[in-house]
């Protein structure tokens, strides 16, 4: 989750005294990318942070994908339906799995009948997912059913997700994230954790019922070993004779965009420039770009490094 912010050291608007034009130094006008070092920065009134952002390059510039580097990445689906009577005793299975990456698609299904075609129970998984290095994506739906015509029966769909990555550099993200269970055993549950210290940053849980919902969100993750694991399982238990429908479902968005792109719209360029600087001087929680938990000039400085490396 995005931690809590303080504004510490934010420049005020109106800073510099009534009459007086906001200042730029000569050089920064000059050369107004180079021109804007830390020790201006921290000199300088917010107004003249704006006047240096006009000057800045108004063309979009289209900025090289950002990536995450993909380490191990593993994906796998089950399904299993089974039951017994007195003259009766079955099973069926399916599965699948791959350590690849970029798209994986797997639709399985069982459909277990007695030895008279009575139906005894069933059972799908359903996973699409994306590994990429700009985006992970994952949908993955689970049902179980028995038929409640023996005197055990049961059935289940898993489906597993996780891939393990590195950020080589500090990235921009947006993340999304849905959990639904019916009922019973079943489990929809995904996670976007930094591996390094084990600090979940996203998780959607909805394990033995319910609902869970985390809207898109954005931030940046640092430099850093990160996850993603998601596991969506539905378990029907029939003994008695009973009927029972199980499901299960998982949604997870992650994507990746530069760190300068604010704006998340796929270029960098003045635009960004101005948004972060409003966000910042207003303390949105969103422009603590180095994680640190503290709004202050630091994180400008490293807006502006990011933005000036791909402008
Ligand atoms: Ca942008
Ligand atoms: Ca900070």
């Amino acid at each position: 989750m995005t931690p809590s912010v303080h504004l510490v050291n934010a420049p005020l608007v109106g800073q510099h005294r009534r009459g007086q034009s906001p200042v730029v130094r000569q050089s920064a006008v000059a050369n107004p990318v180079k021109g804007t070092s830390a020790s201006m920065l921290r000199n300088a009134p917010l107004s003249g942070l704006a006047a240096i952002a006009c000057l800045v390059a108004a063309t979009p510039v289209p900025v090289p994908t950002p990536s995450i580097q993909i380490g191990t990445a593993t994906r796998t689906t089950y399904a299993q339906a089974y039951g017994f009577d007195w003259e009766f005793d079955d099973g069926v299975e399916v599965s699948d799995s791959t350590n690849a990456t970029g798209g994986w698609v797997q639709s399985q299904s069982v459909d277990l009948l007695d030895w008279y075609f009575i139906p005894v129970a069933s059972s799908t998984i359903y996973q699409e997912s994306q590994i990429d290095p700009d985006l992970v994506t994952l949908t993955m739906d689970a049902t179980a059913d028995t038929a409640g015509n023996h005197p055990h029966s049961d059935s289940s769909g898993t489906s597993t997700f996780d891939v393990d990555f590195t950020v080589p550099h500090r990235v921009r993200y947006v993340v999304s994230a849905t959990a639904t269970a019916n009922v019973g055993y079943n489990l929809a549950n995904a996670r976007l954790r930094r591996t390094n210290d084990s600090t979940t940053i996203v998780a959607v849980d909805a394990d033995f019922g319910g609902n869970d919902v985390v809207p898109p969100q954005s931030s940046w993750l640092q430099r850093g070993d990160y996850s993603v694991d998601a596991e969506c399982e539905a378990m029907a238990w029939g003994d008695n004779n009973t009927s029972i429908s199980a499901s299960s479902n998982v949604e997870f968005e992650l994507r990746i965009f530069e760190a300068a792109d604010f704006t998340l719209d796929g270029t960098v360029d003045k635009a960004d420039w101005h948004a972060f600087e409003a966000a910042w001087q207003a303390g949105a929680t969103n422009t603590d770009i180095d994680g640190s938990g503290v709004i202050d000039a630091k994180d400008w400085l490293a807006f502006e490094a990011a933005w000036k490396s791909t402008t």
